[in-house]
This record gives structure tokens, C-alpha cells and sequence, in this order.
């Protein structure tokens, strides 16, 4: 049983947070001028600074005995060699098997789970190249340039995010769209702007009974027909799941589908068939690079000392301030524009995972679980929420993200933007002192009276955390290392807090209601029993609707 009370560890921590609280991190660097050295990490070809934060090596080593004391390292392993760790699903968790390179065997129930992932990464590879190189081409003859997935959630945010991510990787002849919401804006925009001659549909849904995709894909195969004709569904229609008999009953040939298993969960699932738009987009070797990125990530995991693990370090550092300093959210900003929707699928990641309070033990937990996390491209979000960051009320930690050389070096726009993402963490780390703001406005040549009135609302407290994470350039095999990186860090948490983050049943009580719900709006039931709220909303809405 754990619980704060209970463990050892947690009554350590809270002794040192006792004493090393009021700690300010510009002291720490005055002190040690190896500080940074010492607080960093490099591996491959990522690097992590992890020095601006409010740690020392008490710090550390107490957060290294919680993560032994929660025998993380064997729980590492236990997920890794296919044990049923998603316990209330009683499921293996195998995001890891989808890249697993060294094609060693993983055995879940006695059975090596690699034969049929490579089976499918085949078909994948053998399809998006008949795509890519014209070979499969649609109903009339065309080249299929269009390419439409259409799913949500964990089957959206990854593939989204990550060909937005490597847009420079794009063969120049093919578009990639995705409808996700139910918001009929969605397929509108998109079927506005497509010719279903040179359109590929792709639906990409786990369970193949989420509404919202089976809506839109049910609106896109109308609208396929309406053109073409019912024979043409097979040649613009391929999906992407786990439930064969759904798909069929959704009139997908089995041949057009691509399979993947219950051991990968929604939010883990962009390295499976879900990816299926990535290989399209930037070409199957580029799909291998990013599983090959995210292997060695997962190899470091695995291996590496706690000291020295990256996933591990972050983890416990976001944990630190949960838990010691009763901060709840984190920021993520990347330093570059492909990365803009970096934040919006770590916010699934994290968010989706650990916003658990009942413990694997079926208790309540006693200590916050997990942070909210917002984020945003900078240097744009710089001139948003930042202020807020800088002189809030409560720290934010943040992780910066900036890769050393960009895709598009033109003139110094890349200096410019790497001086912005250095400056922000001293600048959150240092603060400005009363005293330099008065120095400052002396130079300027302002008045005692001016400098008293603005003294105050120009210093700033400092002592504000972030990491700085630097990747050689944003490519396939470091946005692979990237991903895994935060997909561990979240399990580490998840460990560490007792919870189980594969499951997520919050996201399935949103689809029953709204199943409930929609026949009272369609005007097929009446008088069902709702909170008074709940009921006046939809008595409003269909008054308007009339
Ligand atoms: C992810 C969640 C959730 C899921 C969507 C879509 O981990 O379970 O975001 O991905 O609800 O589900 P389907 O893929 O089954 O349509």
C-alpha cells in the first residue's frame, strides 16, 4: 500500500522541501559554477539542461529514493517484457513494441506480439508507397494527393501533430487534412476544398464506435458516393483499428484495413496504423527513422542509471513541484514552428493519463496527481501568457524546446529565436532585483518620483523553473526520441503516484451522456431526467433550433 503518510521516501522529501524551500536557484548557480555541468544530460542527439530548477543534490537523491522506494525500475521492466499492467482494462501496455527495432520478442499471454506488428508495418510500408508513388490510385485512375484522417483524440492529435512536425519531409504532390470534431465545420471545410477523384479517406478510430468519427466518416463516405458511386468506396476508404467487424459492418473491405491490438492505447497509438497519414506524408523510411528515434529513447529508459535518465529526471522534477511546492501546471513551448502543435497532444499525453485520484490499491489518493499543461510556439506565446509566467502570482515550470539548426535558416531569423528561448529561462530564473530597476531607471535618467512609482512593477521575484531541452535538428528520429521521452516521463509519474495511466474513463462517460443526450435534441425522447441545468440548456437550445 502507498500513500504519502505511509512511505519513507515521501516523509524525506518533505523534510528536505522543509529546509531547501525558500532556496533560490541563482544562489545554487553562484555557488557552484558547475552547476549547469552538472545538471544536464546529453544523450544522442538530444540534450537536456535541467539546472534551472529548484533542486540540489539532496533534492535529487531524496527523488531517486522515491523512485526506488516505488520500485520503479522493476515496473520499467514489467511494462516492457508485456505484463498486464493497464490493470483495470487487464491489458499489456506496448507502445514500446511498435518500435521495437532489435525485433526481440515480447510475449503477451505467451504469444510474440512482433510477427504481427511487422506483419502490418509491411502493409503499411507496401501501401503508402503505391499512394505516394501513384501505384494505388483511386476509383477513376487518379493519383490520390488528398489525404483525410479522420478520427479524434488519440487517433487525431498524433498523426496531426507529428505531419505538422515534419512538413519539410512532405512529398511536394500530397495534402494532408484531418476532420476531427463533430462540429459539421469540420468535414465542411475539408470536403469544400477536395476533389473526391484524388482523395484518400483514412478512418482511424481504435474502438470504431466513437460518434464523432463514425459520423464524419459516414458524412464523407455520402459525400464520396454522391460523386462517384458506391463502387468507389474501395478505392478511396481505408481504416485504421482494432475492430474488424465494425469496420466491416461500416462497408470497409477488411483488405482496406489496417490492423493494431488492445495493447496500445488511443494516446500511445501514432507509432501503430495510426500513423498511417505520417508514412504517407513523409515517406515510410522517414515513419522507421521516427520508430527508430523513439527505440533509442526507449533503450535509454530502460537502461540507464536514474541519475542519468532523462524520462526519469523529468519526472521526478514535475513531481517535486506537484507534490513539495503545491504547483499543478507546467508549461510546454517549443522554439519552433513545426512544433506549434507539440503542446495540444502533450495535453492528451499527460493530461489523459495521469488525471487519476484512485490509487491501484482502489484508495483515494492522498497528494495531487496530475498537472494541468498548456503551451504554445514561441516565440509568439512570448507575447500571450507569458506574463503570467514572468510576475504571476504562482511559478509555472516550463520545458523549452529549440532545436540547434533550423529548416529554414533565412538570414537570422534562427539566431533571433534561439537568443528569445535562452533569454526566457534566465530571465524566469535570475528575475530583476528592486535594486536593478532603480540602477536601470537612474540610467535612463527618471526622476525619485518616477522610480518610485515603477520600481515594484518592474522587478521581478525569479527563482522560476524551467528545462531547456536542445535536439540537433527537428527530424524524424529526434521528434521519435522527443515523444517517447514525455510518453515515459508520464509513466514514471503515473508510477510514482500509484495510479494506472492507461485507462481512461472519464473520456468514455463524455461519449455515453452524449449518447443519451442526443435523442432528447433530435426529438425522439422526452421527459428524460436531468439536473435542472442540464435540463433548461436543452429546452433553450431546441427553442432556437425550431
Ligand atoms: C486515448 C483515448 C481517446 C481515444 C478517442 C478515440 O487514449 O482513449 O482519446 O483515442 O476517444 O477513440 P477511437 O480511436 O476508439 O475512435
Amino acid at each position: 500500500m502507498f500513500g504519502k503518510t505511509k512511505s519513507k521516501a515521501w516523509k524525506q522529501l518533505e523534510k528536505v522541501y522543509g529546509s531547501f524551500a525558500k532556496t533560490q536557484m541563482k544562489d545554487l548557480f553562484h555557488d557552484d559554477p558547475k552547476r549547469a555541468e552538472k545538471y544536464s544530460v546529453a544523450f544522442d542527439n538530444m540534450f537536456l539542461d535541467y539546472s534551472k530548477n529548484r533542486i540540489d543534490d539532496k533534492v535529487m537523491n531524496a527523488l531517486y529514493a522515491l523512485a526506488e522506494e516505488r520500485h520503479l525500475q522493476d515496473k520499467i521492466k514489467a511494462m516492457f517484457s508485456g505484463q498486464k499492467i493497464n490493470q483495470t482494462e487487464n491489458r499489456a501496455v506496448l507502445h514500446i513494441a511498435l518500435r521495437n527495432r532489435a525485433n526481440k520478442p515480447i510475449y503477451v499471454d505467451g504469444h510474440d506480439v512482433m510477427p504481427q506488428i511487422n506483419k502490418v508495418l509491411e502493409k503499411m510500408r507496401d501501401f503508402s508507397e503505391a499512394v505516394r508513388l501513384g501505384t494505388f490510385t483511386g476509383y477513376t485512375g487518379k493519383k490520390l494527393t488528398n489525404i483525410v484522417n479522420i478520427g479524434i483524440g488519440g487517433s487525431d492529435l498524433g498523426p496531426y501533430m507529428v505531419t505538422q512536425a515534419l512538413k519539410p519531409y512532405w512529398q511536394k504532390d500530397i495534402k494532408c487534412y484531418f476532420i476531427s470534431n463533430i462540429d459539421g465545420t469540420s468535414c465542411a471545410e475539408v470536403l469544400n476544398n477536395i476533389d473526391p477523384e484524388k482523395t484518400l479517406f483514412i478512418v482511424a478510430s481504435k474502438t470504431f464506435t466513437t460518434i464523432e468519427t463514425l459520423t464524419n466518416a459516414r458524412t464523407c463516405r455520402k459525400w464520396l458516393v454522391d460523386a462517384l458511386g458506391e463502387h468507389a468506396v474501395s478505392k478511396h476508404f481505408i481504416a485504421l483499428s482494432t475492430n474488424q467487424t465494425e469496420v466491416e459492418k461500416f462497408g470497409i473491405d477488411p483488405d482496406n484495413m489496417f490492423e493494431f491490438w488492445d495493447f496500445v492505447g488511443g494516446r500511445y497509438s501514432m507509432w501503430s496504423a495510426i500513423g498511417m497519414i505520417i508514412a504517407i506524408a513523409v515517406g515510410f523510411k522517414n515513419f522507421e527513422r521516427m520508430l527508430e528515434g523513439a527505440h533509442a529513447m526507449d533503450q535509454h529508459f530502460l537502461q540507464a542509471e536514474l541519475p542519468h535518465n532523462i524520462p526519469v529526471i523529468l519526472a521526478l522534477i514535475g513531481l517535486w513541484y506537484n507534490n513539495f511546492y503545491n504547483i499543478h501546471r507546467y508549461a510546454v513551448v517549443p522554439y519552433d514552428q513545426y512544433l506549434q502543435y507539440l503542446p495540444a497532444y502533450l495535453q492528451q499525453l499527460d493530461m489523459e493519463s495521469n488525471g487519476k485520484t484512485i490509487t491501484l490499491d482502489h484508495k483515494m489518493v492522498d497528494y495531487a496527481t496530475g498537472p494541468a499543461l498548456f503551451g504554445g510556439a514561441g516565440t509568439n506565446v512570448q507575447h500571450s501568457f507569458f506574463q503570467l509566467l514572468h510576475q504571476g502570482s504562482e511559478s509555472v515550470p516550463v520545458d523549452f524546446i529549440i532545436p540547434a539548426i533550423s529548416h529554414n535558416e533565412i538570414g537570422n531569423h534562427h539566431q533571433i529565436l534561439i537568443s528569445n528561448v535562452l533569454a526566457q529561462g534566465e530571465a524566469l530564473m535570475k528575475g530583476k532585483t528592486e535594486a536593478e530597476v532603480v540602477a536601470e531607471l537612474q540610467k535612463a535618467g527618471k526622476s525619485e518620483a518616477q522610480i518610485d512609482a515603477l520600481k515594484k512593477y518592474k522587478s521581478f521575484d525569479g527563482n522560476r523553473p524551467s528545462n531547456t531541452i536542445v535536439l540537433k535538428k527537428l527530424d524524424p528520429y529526434s521528434l521519435g526520441m522527443l515523444v517517447a521521452m514525455y510518453e515515459h516521463k508520464v509513466f514514471v509519474q503515473g508510477v510514482l503516484w500509484n495510479i494506472n495511466s492507461f485507462d481512461q474513463f472519464g473520456v468514455e462517460l463524455g461519449k455515453q451522456m452524449a449518447l443519451n443526450i442526443l435523442p432528447e435534441i433530435q426529438g425522439t425522447a422526452f421527459g428524460v431526467e436531468h439536473d435542472s441545468s442540464t435540463a433548461s440548456l436543452i429546452n433553450y437550445i431546441k427553442r432556437i433550433r425550431k
